[in-house]
């Protein structure tokens, strides 16, 4: 089994200004020679981690890592303005010119998936290789089965803490309750609805539960950002313009691009099946299916097909 590559230090690190409101924390790692690879994390929301620089060989990776619009270090934190799919890729657009890199390769799980695809389908030029974690389309389909039935029947008591905070009468539509929720101004009410929401989030995300996680998940400034990021994305389906556009993009711009996707069998965030309709629809891709993983990017099954598929894009 392979693990993550050593914990290792930014060699450089700075701000970037992307609009009159929002403002980038952005740091490269390992081999500034080395052949580029853009990190995009999940959530949305979910902001960088240290941890996210080990998925690269440090010998043979320039790693280029970014907190995206209103997560981590980058300000205003948890802000929803100006704040899209859109943006994001225009972002990762405008950070690859100004480090004078022609193509870089792109990882992503989750969320970060989505958005790698969001960005692979619009600069495919750009892009050498597409690394997948926990594919996640973003289809109504897939907010429905984890925000309002299905991942609830697999954790009944995850998704009673999860819930509690709504009223009964507005169970019908959880995602548009905790919305309003989220953005209503006052701070107690925003602060629990982001602590229920982003605790669920960590109590469904690894195969084995982890108490670790779930105590991360449910700390004020990082359930803030991933709970309003997240609402404000999923209330607007990704700003996708139609229910399933990303994969009918993905089908038709990145047939030459190429693709590994690493999947946990029992990921309940983001099931398999989107993994697998990309599969369908991209046959040159390759998927690895882990019999013994869930979500998290730090599965032990996960982690080693992750560092093996980076280790041979490496190579060439
Ligand atoms: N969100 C999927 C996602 O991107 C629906 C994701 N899942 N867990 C995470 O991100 C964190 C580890 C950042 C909580």
């Amino acid at each position: 089994m392979r693990t993550l590559y050593p914990p290792i230090e930014p060699f450089d690190a700075f701000r970037m200004r992307v609009s009159p409101v929002h403002e980038l924390y952005v740091e490269q790692a390992g081999n500034p020679q080395g052949t580029p690879v853009v990190f995009f994390h999940g959530g949305p929301g979910g902001g960088l981690d240290p941890m996210h620089r080990r998925y690269f060989d440090p010998a043979r990776y320039r790693v280029v890592l970014f907190d995206q619009r209103g997560t981590g270090k980058s300000t205003p934190h948890a802000c929803l303005d100006d704040n899209s799919t859109w943006h994001l890729v225009a972002d990762a657009e405008a950070l690859r010119e100004r480090l004078g890199i022609e193509r870089w390769h792109v990882f992503g799980g989750s969320w970060g998936s989505t958005l790698a695809l969001a960005y692979a389908v619009t600069h495919a030029a750009r892009v050498m290789s597409l690394t997948l974690r926990g594919v996640f389309l973003l289809r109504k389909a897939e907010i429905h089965w984890f925000y309002q039935e299905g991942a609830s029947w697999i954790f009944p008591d995850a998704w009673e803490r999860f819930v509690e905070p709504i009223p009964e009468t507005e169970r019908g539509d959880l995602l548009g309750a905790y919305y309003r929720r989220l953005t209503c101004g006052d701070a107690a009410i925003e602060g629990r609805c982001a602590r229920a929401w982003s605790t669920w989030e960590g109590a469904t995300s690894k195969l084995i539960p982890d108490d670790g996680l779930v105590q991360r998940c449910a700390s004020d400034l990082f359930a803030r950002q991933l709970a309003r990021i997240e609402a404000h994305y999923f209330v607007n389906r990704g700003f996708f313009e139609k229910d399933g556009w990303l994969l009918d993009e993905a089908r038709a711009k990145l047939g030459g691009t190429p693709l590994v996707m690493v999947q946990g069998r029992y990921d309940v965030v983001c099931p398999a099946k989107s993994a697998w309709d990309v599969k369908r629809a991209l046959p040159h891709a390759e998927l690895r299916l882990i019999p013994d993983a869930g979500h998290a990017s730090s599965e032990v099954g996960i982690v080693d097909a992750l560092v093996e598929t980076t280790d041979r894009f490496a190579r060439g």
